[in-house]
């Protein structure tokens, strides 16, 4: 009986277990490759290296050199310190305290049974400690082995690495490429790196929503996206997607053909599909064109995010979101409102504004009547920095609750 029971339990767990993988073959994974051409080599005392693994712009491991000489001995250190929320470096611990990161030979599955260590405090992990006499640490006198790393990108892990050369005496270390899995928990192997081929990386994307007041005409969505790829001169396709809150009735995507780009908007999905091989710079300026409608002239208050992905033939790149905020023009009032101050005009480093109650919105525009700036914004007066602009005639709107402020002020 027992015997039976047992045979039936392996059966289900076998059953479970071949289901399991029928549907873990069927997660998308997809690694983001990024090589560093040319590869870093670091080799001064408090020389360092930040890795931003997911290329988002935010610093996810700092990995650095420390040289501690005395009149009568020198300790060479190669530390990584975690620098992201939730970041984590597989790694063993030495005395139980301290952690030291793994180097991994090619292929080796890095998930969720490498031994994370999290803790910033010591907050150096020690790749490779070197004095006169004698060394602790997996790094020493390796060549290309892989630092296996964790980050979290919206509360969910993301598995990597990072190759690494470590000196003997740790005098020097060479960091040379690095991937992540776009796949939340996902395993991902050392070294894997889609034959070579760097993914397409956007960046820089705005922080702040753009603001659209219904009855505006088509507007465009980013102005900043910086479009970058470390191995391919030409890109060949692009998405831009309108996913939170898309209404097929009144949401709108326009792109104008340019530099061998040609887009086709589908309006039941909110998928503006761009296609043509052509320059990393036209496929730049091509998502800076992108522009936003909504057609219902009374839309009610809403907000809406619009992805931008790109592709080099191979690979897709990182997934940069604008949002969006929607205000219906119905519940903005247009009048004068003389209890806001916006000051100096004509201003040289910093415009303020003063005197503003609630939630409101700032919109800035130049001469010809493109929108530069906007920002949701809470506090009763702020800055803004306005030295790196050019000098010239600007506008401002500003709406506070249901009033709103217009001026025209200059930068010298
Ligand atoms: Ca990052
Ligand atoms: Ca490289
Ligand atoms: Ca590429």
């Amino acid at each position: 009986m027992l015997q039976n029971q047992t045979t039936k339990k392996l059966h289900s767990y076998l059953t479970l277990a071949g289901s399991l993988v029928g549907i873990t073959s069927q997660v998308q994974s997809q690694v983001v490759y990024t090589d560093i051409v040319p590869d870093v080599t670091i080799n001064t005392n408090g020389g360092q290296y930040m890795l931003d693994l997911n290329n988002d712009g935010t610093v996810d491991f700092k990995l650095k050199l420390n040289i501690i000489a005395s009149s009568s001995s020198v300790v060479r250190q190669v530390n990584a310190t975690i620098m992201g929320a939730n970041a984590a470096i597989g790694g063993s611990l030495y005395g139980g305290v301290y952690p030291l990161p793994y180097a991994l030979a090619q292929n080796f599955n890095i998930g969720n049974t490498v031994t994370w260590n999290t803790q910033p405090n010591p907050a150096d992990h020690y790749m490779a400690i070197v004095a006169s006499s004698s060394g602790v640490g997996n790094w020493i006198g390796q060549t290309d082995k892989y630092l296996p790393l964790r980050i979290q990108i919206a509360g969910q892990n993301h598995y990597g690495w990072a190759r690494l050369t470590v000196a003997a005496n740790a005098s020097s270390f060479t960091i040379k490429d690095y991937a992540y899995e776009a796949s939340p928990n996902t395993p991902i192997l050392a070294g894997a790196n889609n034959g070579g081929n760097s993914s397409p990386v956007l960046s820089a994307m705005e922080v702040n929503p753009l603001v659209y007041i219904t009855g505006d005409p088509f507007k465009i969505i980013t102005s900043t996206v910086v479009l970058n790829d470390a191995n391919d001169v030409d890109m060949d396709s692009a998405s831009i997607k309108i996913t939170t809150n898309f209404n097929a009735n009144e949401d709108v995507l326009l792109f104008t053909t340019q530099n061998g780009i040609t887009g086709n908007y589908t309006a039941a999905t909110g998928v503006l599909k761009l296609s043509g091989t052509s320059t990393i710079a036209n496929y730049q300026t091509a998502l800076r064109s992108v522009k936003y409608q909504n057609t219902n002239a009374v839309a009610p208050n809403s907000s809406r995010n619009v992805t931008f992905t790109v592709n080099d033939g191979s690979v897709n790149s990182n997934v940069s979101t604008r949002a969006i905020t929607i205000l219906q023009a119905n519940s903005i009032e247009k009048i004068e409102q003389n209890t806001i101050s916006i000051y100096p005009n004509p201003a040289t480093d910093v415009l303020n504004i003063s005197g503003t109650e609630g939630e409101l919105i700032v919109l800035i525009y130049d001469a010809t009547g493109k929108e530069i700036y906007n920002h949701l914004q809470t506090e009763k007066s702020f800055s803004i920095n306005v030295s790196e602009w050019n000098s010239g005639i600007y506008f401002i709107e500003i709406y506070n609750n249901n009033t709103v402020k217009k001026e025209k002020f200059i930068i010298r």
